[in-house]
């Protein structure tokens, strides 16, 4: 088994963060994201949305998408729990997860990959609409401190995979200016808290 890694992005380090909660090691393979190695064979052929990480499992099979990467480790390494326990849990943990990739992730990248330099004439870049998706961020952010008032973790009482997707991706917004302000007490409380666990620096 192998992991395609990269160091400084958000998802390769959602699935590094997953492993060092769960204290699982995986082998891992640096993929040259700014040498656009993850956009040309032999990579494309075996992932052809380019992106990263992929876990390559013993069989051979190349497995894309983090939060897929994750239910893998989480079916066969299912402590601690990172995704619910029971029906409604996991239904809870998987509505928040999604809302911190859409709303909050997805969002904060986008500004970074429509006017960062870094993708200049690799993907057909609208400034514009990187500037939209740092209008929508920043709301959500409001949003996010007003729905940690009332609770510890993002998806409720324990540490989920929506709390390390969020920690990713709001961190990821320094490279944009995009950050926690200083009247989100909630906000800063939860990230202090999930920036102190030994997985962050995953
Ligand atoms: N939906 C995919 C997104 C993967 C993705 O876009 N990864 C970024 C790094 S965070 C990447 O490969 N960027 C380089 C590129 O798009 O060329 C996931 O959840 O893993």
């Amino acid at each position: 088994m192998k992991l395609y890694d990269s160091p400084m992005a958000p998802n390769p380090r959602r699935v590094r963060i997953f492993l060092a909660e769960k204290d699982i090691e995986v082998p891992t393979v640096e993929v040259d994201i700014a040498g656009a190695e993850n956009r040309k064979s032999p990579y494309v052929d075996r992932n052809p949305m380019g992106g990263v990480p992929v876990l390559e499992l013993d069989d051979g099979t190349w497995l894309a998408e983090s939060v897929a990467i994750c239910r893998y480790f989480e079916e066969t390494h299912p402590d601690p729990p990172l995704m619910g326990e029971g029906a409604q849990d996991r239904a809870l943990v998987e509505m928040w997860n999604r809302r911190m990739e859409s709303e909050v992730l997805i969002m904060i990248a986008q500004v970074f990959r429509n006017s960062h330099e870094f993708f200049k004439g690799r993907i057909p870049q609208v400034p514009e609409y990187g500037e939209a998706c740092r209008g929508v961020a920043t709301k959500r952010l409001e949003w996010l401190d007003q729905e940690l008032a009332s609770r510890e973790f993002v998806a409720g009482d324990r540490f989920t995979i929506a709390d390390i997707t969020a920690l990713c991706g709001i961190d990821f917004g320094r490279v944009s200016k995009i950050r926690i302000a200083p009247d989100q007490k909630h906000l800063a409380r939860w990230h202090e808290a999930v920036s102190g666990r030994p997985s962050a620096t995953a």
